[in-house]
C-alpha cells in the first residue's frame, strides 16, 4: 500500500485491514509519515485476530490468545506523525471527509471499533471444515 501511495500520489490510496494486522505491521506508519503520502488506513478493530476465533471458539479452546485488551490505535498512528481518529459511529465520518477536503500531506489513520460478539458470518461458512 505504501508502494502504491508513493507511485499514485495523484489517487489516493486506501488501506483496509483488521487490528491483528495493523499490530503487526504499525512501524511502516514511520515511512508513510515521513514520505508524507496520500494514505488512508481503515482498521476493523474487532479486538482480536478475528480468524483465529473462529477455529478456537469451536473446538473450545481458550480464546486469550487470540483476543486483545482495548487498543487506541488512533493514538499509536499519532505517534508516528500521521492523523488519527476513532470511529464509533457513522456520523463520526465527517472526520474523513475534513481530511479528504485538506492538503492530505500525512496519512490518516481509522480506529473503526467493531462488534466482536460475533464473527464474520461469512468467514464463519468459509472455514467450516477447517
Ligand atoms: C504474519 C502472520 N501471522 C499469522 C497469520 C495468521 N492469521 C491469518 S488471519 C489472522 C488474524 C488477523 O487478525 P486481524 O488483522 O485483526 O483481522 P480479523 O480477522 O480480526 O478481521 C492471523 C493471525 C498471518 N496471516 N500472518
Ligand atoms: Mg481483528
Amino acid at each position: 500500500m505504501l508502494g502504491a501511495a508513493v507511485a499514485r500520489p495523484d489517487r489516493l490510496t486506501v488501506a483496509a485491514l483488521g487490528d491483528g494486522g495493523f499490530l503487526m505491521s504499525a512501524a511502516e506508519l514511520a515511512t508513510a509519515a515521513r514520505l508524507g503520502a496520500p494514505l488512508l488506513v481503515v482498521v476493523y478493530n474487532d479486538a482480536a485476530y478475528g480468524a483465529e476465533v473462529h477455529h478456537f471458539g469451536p473446538d473450545g479452546y481458550p480464546l486469550s490468545t487470540v483476543t486483545f485488551p482495548e487498543t487506541d490505535l488512533a493514538a499509536i498512528a499519532e505517534g508516528y506523525g500521521c492523523a488519527g481518529a476513532t470511529l464509533r459511529a457513522t456520523d463520526q465520518l465527517a472526520l474523513v471527509r475534513d481530511w479528504l477536503a485538506g492538503p492530505k500531506d500525512r496519512p490518516m489513520v481509522l480506529d473503526a471499533k467493531v462488534v466482536s460478539s460475533h464473527g464474520a458470518w461469512w468467514l464463519e461458512e468459509a472455514f467450516r471444515g477447517h
